[in-house]
């Protein structure tokens, strides 16, 4: 199945993105991997991604493209259809080209030009997978509230603690870890490290199990040493980082959902014009036409909401004048979560037995959606994000 491409006509996208869109379409049509394996497979699609180019969109080109990336600046219109379109397609190739994004958002951001120039080329070819360390056990929503600690030592830091729900977990050649380096400062006092897989003291081994399998683990620290230059960013200016870092992949997130549910449609409408029931199609039925209707405006509302968050920080990058899209990030992230999870619902009961049959894709749509309305900040963090912004403004 085809995921149109009608909705790059719209002004929010310039001619970078009306090439980019359809030559991914086609390429991802000729894409299969066995994904049974999620460690194995996440690999594959890193490969794949990393060398056909797609991977390039996930960093920056620095001067002279030295970098690797494709375009100049990380673009988070690119992001999110290249987000929406893998999405689409398989929900686990959408999560390997996200992570490799994510993984490297900060050293994008505030990297040295060293850190940068390590990391980065390698990243957008995928020979380096990526990963993002942020939460723990006790601090998901609250990320201030994390007790990770890195101790400066003789020529370096010591990091002890540990990290829960940590997607590439296992598989990843680094990650950036975010700790405590004054902890009565709470979120003043967390700083950013890059923390190489192989680091004496890491343990990734914990592979966590979920209901739609991909590569997640806890990290254990225990007396791991970094050398100074594992720093990433000021000292004691990780969490306005990490803030910044989910600011750009919020929107991003928001694009998955609507692969995702841009598919059930699809999907729904295919099921809705050839079952025979009654004598008639499902779609001849007002109640189908109705529920598909409804389908329509909800993927709709989700991919405006999710453009404009993209358009206006390229546009504030473009201009020279980078503008805070926190709130429109947030509200991106949470209607398209919140809507793709419905459209997938309607889907699916319209599919009746089948849609709960195993190898349905609208089974595994349902599956693959629930945990995007929990990771990168909950629907509730979302929430008090938007509220708060809109009490402030
Ligand atoms: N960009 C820049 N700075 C930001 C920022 C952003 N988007 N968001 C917050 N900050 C800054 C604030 O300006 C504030 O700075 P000062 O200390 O200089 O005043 C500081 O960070 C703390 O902000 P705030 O008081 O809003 O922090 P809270 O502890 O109240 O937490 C929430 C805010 C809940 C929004 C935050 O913890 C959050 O996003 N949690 C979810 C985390 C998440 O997404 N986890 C999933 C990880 S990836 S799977």
């Amino acid at each position: 199945m085809t995921p149109t491409t009608a909705h790059l006509a719209l002004p929010f996208f310039d001619d970078v993105h009306r090439e980019l869109g359809p030559r991914l379409v086609d390429w991802i049509a000729g894409q299969q991997v066995d994904e049974n394996d999620d460690r194995k497979a996440c690999r594959e699609w890193v490969k794949r991604l990393g060398d056909s180019g797609w991977l390039r969109y996930c960093v920056p080109s620095g001067s002279d493209g030295a970098l690797g990336g494709a375009l100049d600046t990380l673009d988070s219109r690119a992001l999110v259809i290249l987000r929406e379109t893998l999405a689409f397609h398989s929900p686990l190739a959408d999560f390997a080209f996200a992570m490799q994004g994510l993984g490297s958002g900060a050293i994008t951001l505030a990297g040295t030009p060293a850190q940068q120039a390590a990391y980065l080329p390698q990243v957008a070819s995928g020979a380096k997978i990526a990963a993002f360390a942020l939460s723990e056990a006790d601090a998901g929503s609250d990320a201030g509230a994390m007790t990770t600690r890195a101790t400066q030592v003789e020529r370096g830091w010591a990091v002890n603690g540990s990290k829960c729900w940590i997607s590439n977990g296992g598989i990843a050649d680094f990650y950036v870890t975010f700790a405590k380096t004054d902890p009565g400062a709470g979120t003043r006092g967390i700083t950013a490290f890059i923390i190489d897989a192989a680091a004496p003291g890491l343990d990734a081994s914990e592979h966590i199990m979920v209901m739609s399998p991909h590569p997640l683990a806890t990290l254990q620290f225990t007396d791991c040493r970094l050398d100074g230059a594992a720093q990433l960013g000021l000292l004691n200016g990780g969490f306005r980082l990490a803030m910044q870092t989910l600011d750009i992949f919020r929107a991003s997130v928001a694009g998955a959902a609507l692969g995702m549910a841009r598919r059930a449609l699809a999907e729904a409408v295919r099921h809705a014009k050839t079952r025979q029931m009654f004598g008639q199609t499902l779609a001849d039925f007002q109640l189908t036409q109705a529920k598909i209707g409804e389908m329509a405006a909800l993927v709709d509302a989700a991919a405006l909401l999710t453009y404009r968050a993209a358009w206006l920080r390229d546009e504030g990058e473009r201009l020279g004048n980078p503008v805070r899209v926190t709130a429109e990030a947030a509200m991106a992230k949470m209607t398209a979560t919140e809507n793709a999870q419905r459209v997938i619902d309607m889907a699916l009961q319209m599919h009746g037995g089948l849609g709960v049959k195993v190898g349905t894709k609208v089974e595994s749509l349902y599956r693959d959606i629930r945990s995007l309305r929990i990771y990168e900040g909950a629907t509730e963090v979302q929430l008090l994000i938007i509220g708060k912004a809109v009490l402030q403004s």
